[in-house]
């Protein structure tokens, strides 16, 4: 029999699990490591015991859930993602590449599937970076690329360690990160972009995802008072973080491919008539072209040097960087072909957003499928993809899987 996803259940739990972890103003917050997150987890882990999964937990809190019916040998197939979310958050970034990964177990499991392979689904600790940088921070881990001792002791935006917090949530796992080398990992993933419903596409085939630069900026002024002080003599840091912004909106308006963002900025004292003695921000810069990432990094470098030289204190601070990654041609190819034969409408793209995908292809063939948002939307409450869009995209990740499995 062929095995097909159960399209209701995989909904019905995207939903429930989009409602787990809202805060008082009824905004989804699955922060990394906070009570919503633990929430979240802990419904997770209910689905993979039911399913009969063997539930691991690594050392920076990775969930694990592994299926080796008999005669299923070797590394395993693992289909990941994350649960955790942004501030305000969507249900479906994230949440469909894990719940459709159960869903695939699921499927095999009630059509009698034997496959050769077992299968291990994965959800990563703090993929999305917003309380403790750098982004992708639990697959990072797993992959090799930072140690979980450095990753444990990181300090989040609101002063906490993620170690303790993972602890004080239940969710400092015993297993060694990385204990699991799978054969392939594949990732299903919303777009998060407008490309696929421009072209009236069903999937996007992901064989590369851009370079990303984070880094958090301290711009260091005088106090002095909003309505004695001549203009002259000002040494605003507000102002100057306000150049910068423009800098790189403009910088980045003008170079093929380029996207800049400054998402947090606080000012201090923060009080209407203190000319701002600090504004520390941050800056989220990303290229496919890696050479192109390091000519925007050095752009904004020697847009800061023009502060520094006006006399304003200027530090940077390295947060996240990560090379555009090319993804497993093999892999690739092997979804274009489940695509065609399910007579999808597909084509090949490169992600914008970062993804847990993009540190397991150090350490495994790895590739991932996007279905459409709904404008483009993402990191938005509004972040929305159709129903039937979803399962189109998990029965694909379910034939892929099988294939790889076989
Ligand atoms: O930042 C990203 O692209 C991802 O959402 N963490
Ligand atoms: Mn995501
Ligand atoms: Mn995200």
């Amino acid at each position: 029999m062929r095995p097909a996803i159960d399209g209701a259940r995989l909904i019905a739990r995207l939903k429930e699990l989009g409602e787990t972890g809202r805060d008082t103003e009824g905004r989804l917050c699955r922060l990394a490591g906070s009570d919503a997150d633990k929430a979240g987890r802990d419904l997770l882990c209910r689905w993979m015991h039911a399913a009969g999964l063997r539930v691991e937990i690594d050392r920076i809190g990775n969930i694990h859930g592994l299926w080796q019916p008999g005669g299923a040998e070797g590394d395993p197939v693992m289909i990941g993602s994350h649960i955790d979310t942004v501030i305000d958050a969507g249900i479906y970034d994230g949440c469909l590449g894990v719940l459709a990964g159960l869903a695939v177990i699921e499927a095999m499991q009630a059509a009698g599937i034997r496959p050769s392979h077992p299968l291990a689904l994965v959800a990563f600790t703090n993929e999305e970076g917003v309380r403790y940088a750098p982004d992708m921070m639990g697959s990072l881990v797993a992959a090799g690329g930072m140690e979980v001792a450095e990753a444990l002791a990181t300090i989040g935006t609101d002063a906490s360690t993620l170690g303790a917090e993972l602890a004080r949530i239940g969710y400092a796992g015993e297993r060694e990160p990385g204990f699991l080398t799978p054969r392939a990992f594949l990732e299903l993933h919303v777009e998060q972009g407008p490309v696929l419903e421009a072209g009236a596409l069903q999937v996007g085939v992901v064989d590369t995802l851009q370079g990303i630069s984070w880094q958090r900026v301290t711009i260091g002024g005088t106090a002095n008072h909003a309505g004695t002080t001549p203009m002259a003599l000002r040494r605003d840091a507000g102002v100057a973080a306000a150049r910068v912004v423009t800098f790189l909106d403009r910088l980045a308006r003008g170079t093929a491919g380029a996207v800049a963002t400054v998402g947090t900025l606080r000012l201090a004292p923060d009080a209407i008539n203190v000319i701002p003695a600090s504004a520390v921000f941050t800056v989220d810069l990303r290229n496919p072209d890696d050479a192109c990432l390091r000519d925007l990094e050095a752009a904004l470098e020697t847009c800061l040097d023009e502060l520094r030289a006006e006399g304003l204190a200027v530090t940077t601070e390295p947060l996240a960087r990560f090379a555009p990654v090319r993804f497993d041609p093999g892999i690739v190819a092997t979804i274009e072909e489940a695509a065609t034969e399910r007579r999808l409408t597909w084509h090949r793209m490169t992600s914008g957003a970062g993804h847990d995908a993009q540190m397991m292809a150090r350490v495994a063939p790895s590739a991932m499928i996007f279905v459409p948002s709904r404008d483009g939307i993402s990191h938005n409450p509004a972040e929305f993809t159709d129903d039937s869009a979803l399962v189109i995209g998990a029965d694909l990740l379910l034939d892929v899987a099988g294939r790889l499995c076989r």
